[in-house]
């Protein structure tokens, strides 16, 4: 298998879950800064406190279709609750150690993204936190130092906790200026330092799970498709700002990608493979094409949803498409009408259907070898523009052996074949595929559960589900044999 030289390798991170400092240096607070930590069973909660003085807190459920507080609960930090992203995995004070494990394994790229209150803090502010923008400043200087691209994503989740609190998130078109002045300021500052930009992580997250995609304090679909299309017309208006600061910008949309397999061969099971694709598929169909598919403008009308919308964001999105389409890609979901089947032959864990064919990890995830080849071809095939998977990778609870090592042997498992399918796209199928970042570069907490023992990285944090622990880093196994693939542009697996 031969990749491209120009293929660039590495590994991914988010603010919200890895950099801490978040009362530091000037920082305003963002909407995963007042969620408390879960676990495998139990969902995290949003904090709030009501105008006469109670307090309390609201579970938030990936892949609920409806998400509220209750009437007049301001979204913010209460005593008495633990915040995993208060800490990550201190990031903020480990960047130059964490940075030279990126390039002892070889690095072209690293993931991260910024913590858009750490430059605007309340999220809109006219002037920029001057603090904010040197700590990243350094941080791009550092990755420079090895010759390490930084890719970098503006909002993971992040979106400033003063814009929910004044504004209810995304539904709000304020939101779309406040991004755009962000935008301005970061790729001003950092021209020449930044090229390859991100607008928004997992793009869909607006109706997998709307308090996190969009800052939605009610997630009702009105305010889903509007949070959504505040957000298209923002990544447009992006593009053009970018292209316009400098040419060699390159701006990426991105989206949570899953394979959706049929349980049976039932037509009404391939139609839940359907509608769970356009569900998916719309969020990419708008900013890769440049225009809303039918099928979802066909279910607004059904639904009776109407867009707060102008006629020029329609030109903007036909005008400034993405330049390339970036994903993260973990496993593969089934579903099916036979539900009761399923369980009778034991294919159910936590509610979902399970894939007989495919082991899973403790948190239900299943390993997929297939799944980087048929998402890189059915995107390809979909949009032919430039491809780059921006996650991927195994949660699993290692373990530190007392002479400080993590033999994740299952890990490298998971991703031989991962790349093994990846490579199999590019050079099999013929598909233009940019990079790899794996999820993550060093540990960081879980987004979903805020967990700590839900650990991805190739580098061991010291660290704990309450945040006890001396924050040493450790490589584990997967570190020396990342570093091997690296080295062989992919050969060596
Ligand atoms: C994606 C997010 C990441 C990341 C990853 C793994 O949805 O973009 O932030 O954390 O999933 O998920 P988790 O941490 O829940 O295992």
């Amino acid at each position: 298998m031969t990749l491209n030289k120009t293929f660039m390798w590495g590994g991914a991170s988010a603010a919200n879950q890895y950099e801490g400092g978040y009362n530091e240096g000037g920082k305003g607070l963002n909407a995963v800064d007042v969620l408390t930590n879960g676990s495998a069973t139990e969902p995290r909660k949003v904090t709030w406190k009501m105008p006469n003085g109670k307090t309390g807190a609201t579970d938030l459920v990936w892949g609920a279709d409806y998400f509220k507080l209750p009437d007049g609960a301001i979204p913010q930090l209460v005593d008495d609750y633990y915040y995993p992203s208060h800490q990550g995995t201190d990031f903020y004070h480990h960047y130059q150690e964490d940075i030279k494990y990126m390039a002892d394994m070889g690095f072209d790229v690293f993931r991260l993204s910024m913590n858009w209150s750490r430059i605007l803090p309340n999220g809109d502010d006219e002037k920029p936190n001057q603090e904010g923008l040197e700590f990243y400043d350094k941080v791009f200087d550092e990755c420079a130092k090895y010759g390490i691209k930084p890719l970098v994503t503006l909002s993971h989740y992040e979106t400033p906790l003063s814009l929910i609190q004044r504004f209810g998130g995304w539904k709000d078109r304020h939101l779309i200026d406040a991004f755009v002045h962000y935008a301005d300021v970061v790729m001003n500052y950092y021209k020449g330092k930044v090229k390859y930009w991100l607008t928004f992580n997992e793009i869909n997250a607006m109706d997998m799970a709307p308090y996190m995609g969009g800052g939605l304090i009610d997630g009702s679909e009105q305010n889903r498709a509007q949070g959504a299309h505040n957000q298209f017309v923002a990544s447009a208006k992006t593009v053009k700002l970018a292209h316009e600061i400098d040419s060699d910008n390159q701006v990426g949309m991105m989206l949570a990608y899953s394979a959706i397999y049929p349980y049976t061969c039932d037509p009404e099971d391939q139609l839940l493979v359907m509608k769970a694709k356009q569900e998916m598929l719309f969020y990419s169909d708008v900013q890769m094409l440049g225009y809303y598919p039918t099928s979802r403008l066909k279910k607004y009308e059904r639904d009776g949803i109407k867009l707060d919308d102008r006629p020029e964001d329609y030109e903007l999105l036909k005008k400034y498409p993405c330049d390339f389409l970036s994903f993260s890609c973990y496993t593969s979901n089934v579903v099916t009408v036979h539900g009761d089947d399923a369980k009778a032959s034991g294919n159910v864990s936590a509610g979902n259907i399970t894939n007989p064919y495919l082991e899973t990890n403790a948190w239900g995830w299943a390993t997929d070898p297939a799944v980087l080849r048929l998402g890189l071809n059915e995107l390809w095939e979909r949009y032919y523009k430039p491809l780059w998977v921006v996650e991927n990778g195994l949660g699993w609870s290692d373990t530190l052996t007392d002479d400080n090592k993590i033999h994740d042997d299952y890990r490298i498992k998971y991703l031989r074949a991962q790349i093994n399918s990846m490579e199999e796209a590019v050079t099999l199928d013929g598909v233009d595929l940019m990079g790899y970042t794996m999820w993550s570069a060093i540990d960081l907490v879980s987004n979903g559960t805020g967990e700590m023992k839900k650990r991805y990285g190739f580098v061991y944090v010291d660290r704990d589900d309450r945040g006890n622990g001396s924050l040493n880093r450790y490589p584990k196994d997967s570190f020396y044999w990342y570093k091997k693939v690296i080295a062989s542009n992919g050969k060596d697996l």
